[in-house]
């Protein structure tokens, strides 16, 4: 994991091989400065691309996959994935922000809008259970799933989705902390109650804005 400091000595190679420099990042080799009003507050901007799994990174064979929409809807909907990647797919570039305070800025993806799943979803309901092979759930009101707020997305940086960050598909929903985003997604249970998930449970927030920092229950 790297930190952005500006106090760090950066490695300087010479004719004697590399050395400590004398000099810091304040005044050479500073990165491009982000606008600090797009981190939230009690965050720090991170350039890697950590992992947070509560399990073991379960594996799938594609012809098994399939994304299903069931619970509160007149009629189920279920895709298998060639079904699924031939859906009118969105290239979101969003900020994201995990509850452990790492946020990172400008990743881009490739992925299925929440809208265009839920178009043929004639459903009353007003909250939503994700669930993840592997056995995590997250809730989420259905609200924060539309407007083009969220995906379900199988490419990252342009490349197929790696395993460990979730692939072949993940839930992406930047405007709320990480955790809300299921790696390993393969379905919406549409609930008329809210019903808290994994982490809700464990005491984390119920809705997880990172703006309001909304990280634990009481907040
Ligand atoms: N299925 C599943 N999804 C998950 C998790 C998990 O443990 N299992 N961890 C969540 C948490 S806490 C975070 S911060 C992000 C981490 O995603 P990353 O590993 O791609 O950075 O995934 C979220 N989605
Ligand atoms: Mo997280």
């Amino acid at each position: 994991m790297e930190r952005l400091t500006d106090d760090e000595p950066v490695p300087l190679a010479t004719s004697k091989g590399v050395q400590l420099a004398p000099i810091t990042r304040g005044f050479h080799g500073r990165r491009p400065t982000v606008d600090p009003s797009r981190i939230p507050p009690g965050q720090y901007l991170e350039r890697g691309f950590p992992v947070l799994s509560a399990g073991p990174t379960p594996r799938v064979d594609l012809s098994a996959w399939s994304f299903a929409i069931d619970g509160a809807l007149q009629a189920a909907l279920s895709w298998t994935w060639e079904e699924f990647i031939a859906l009118p797919a969105e290239n979101p570039t969003v900020d994201i922000h995990c509850v452990t305070k790492w946020s990172k800025l400008d990743t881009t993806w490739r992925g299925v809008s929440l809208d265009t799943l839920l178009e043929e979803a004639h459903t009353g309901a007003a909250y939503v259970t994700v669930w993840s092979d592997g056995g995590y759930t997250t809730n989420l009101p259905l609200e924060d799933l539309t407007g083009g707020r969220a995906w379900v997305v199988y490419e990252y940086n342009g490349e197929p989705l790696a395993p460990e960050h979730g692939g072949p598909a993940r839930l992406l929903v930047p405007h709320l902390y990480f955790w809300k985003s299921a790696k390993w997604v393969r379905g919406l249970t549409l609930t008329l109650d809210d019903q808290p998930g994994f982490w809700e449970q464990y005491g984390y927030h119920n809705h997880g804005d990172p703006w309001l920092e909304q990280r634990y229950q009481g907040d």
